[in-house]
């Protein structure tokens, strides 16, 4: 009999409690590589343009320091403000709260032409670092349940700035994706006394096909659940629940597996290889009714959403079916992974 893996089936995101769909004999034909190649974008170290730039004026007209490694700034353009004394509304169907929040942007180079991939070690570790340090003083606000931190990278994913840069959105409610990812973790932490994706991590090391890149502290792996084509989750392999537990040792860890993961997911197709990413990590500030209960059942991890499918321009769509009734894919989450452990670990426009 053949492998269920062959035919279609649905997998369970344990994280979620959602299912997705896998149609993997409709990719019986052979993998081509890249069908086309983008031209190489040069973009200048510097634009004079730029509002992310050192030394350029925002559009409310505050002046970027010259700065030299990472640089935060309050978003000119918040989504939610920090005050917000309106009453919510209770009105049967009708349901409305007030929200209250911080939101930041995060340049993660003064240099305009660089991305994670093509930055050196120390460059990176700065962007952890400074990432440490956000959700260190942004949880000093009592009111701040939730944190945030997130990099939506490329105009395809709509990102308005090619300038190397993400965001911090902290507010005072736990958002439904991590309240999913909290609630599953708390469970499963409850009825087995481990932690759900320190269990996962070790499983999926031990059968090794989803795996793409790992050092000693980290793992980035295809997860058995994955929805978007090459979507990766990136786990530590010890329990640690926030950036907050991070030392140097873990900090320098991260920023190598994200440089490699990255290089990685840029020569797949030899472009600058779009996706959104974001941190997960325990809550801050919660009041809980058992202290006991903590934010132990939490583990830090990584989630990489990139749109890509079968070249640097054609991208999935999360349309029809999947609009009306559950994600779906093709290509099984050990192919994607296979594939990218099949492309070189040397950044495709490296010198030499
Ligand atoms: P993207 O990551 O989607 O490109 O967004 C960049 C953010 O930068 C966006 O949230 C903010 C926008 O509100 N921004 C400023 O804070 N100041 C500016 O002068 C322009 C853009
Ligand atoms: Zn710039």
């Amino acid at each position: 009999m053949e492998n269920l893996f062959t035919s279609p089936h649905r997998r369970y995101n344990p994280l979620t409690g959602e299912w997705v769909k896998v149609s993997p004999h409709r990719t019986k034909r052979p993998w081509q590589g890249r069908t086309e190649q983008t031209a190489l974008d040069s973009r200048p170290a510097y634009d004079p343009e730029c509002y992310l730039c050192p030394g350029n004026t925002r559009s409310n007209g505050e002046v970027n320091p010259q700065y030299a490694h990472t640089f935060s700034f309050l978003n000119d353009f918040s989504a939610i403000l920090p005050d917000n004394d309106h009453q919510a509304v209770e009105d049967g169907l009708f349901q409305a709260q007030p929200e209250r929040g911080i939101c930041k942007v995060l340049c993660f180079s003064p240099r305009h032409d660089l991305t994670i991939p093509r930055m050196n070690q120390s460059e990176v570790e700065e962007v952890v670092q400074t990432w440490k340090r956000e959700y260190h003083e942004i949880a000093q606000n009592p009111w701040i349940q939730h944190i945030q931190i997130f990099e939506n990278h490329g105009s395809l994913m709509g990102c308005s700035n090619p300038h190397p840069h993400g965001q911090i959105w902290a507010e005072n409610i736990l958002p439904d994706i991590p309240a999913k990812e909290d609630k599953k973790q708390r469970a499963y932490y409850q009825a087995q006394g481990n932690n759900l994706l320190i269990d996962y991590v070790q499983a999926e090391v031990v059968k090794g096909d989803r795996i793409v890149v790992e050092n000693n502290d980290f793992v980035a792996l295809v997860p058995y659940w994955a929805v978007w084509p090459y979507e990766t989750l990136v786990l530590p392999r010890a329990q640690v629940k926030s950036l907050a537990e991070f030392d140097q040792h873990l900090i320098s860890s991260l920023a190598d597996l994200m440089i490699r993961l990255g290089i990685r997911y840029d020569n797949l197709f030899q472009t600058d290889f779009p996706y959104s990413m974001g941190l997960h990590q325990a809550p801050v500030n919660r009041k809980l009714d058992n202290p006991h209960e903590a934010e132990d059942h939490w583990t830090f991890h990584m989630h990489y959403y990139p749109p890509l499918l079968r070249s640097a321009a054609i991208k999935k769509f999360m349309v029809g079916y999947e609009m009306m009734a559950m994600p779906q894919r093709d290509i099984t989450p050990e192919t994607a992974a296979e594939i990218l452990r099949a492309v070189s670990d040397i950044h495709y426009r490296a010198e030499g």
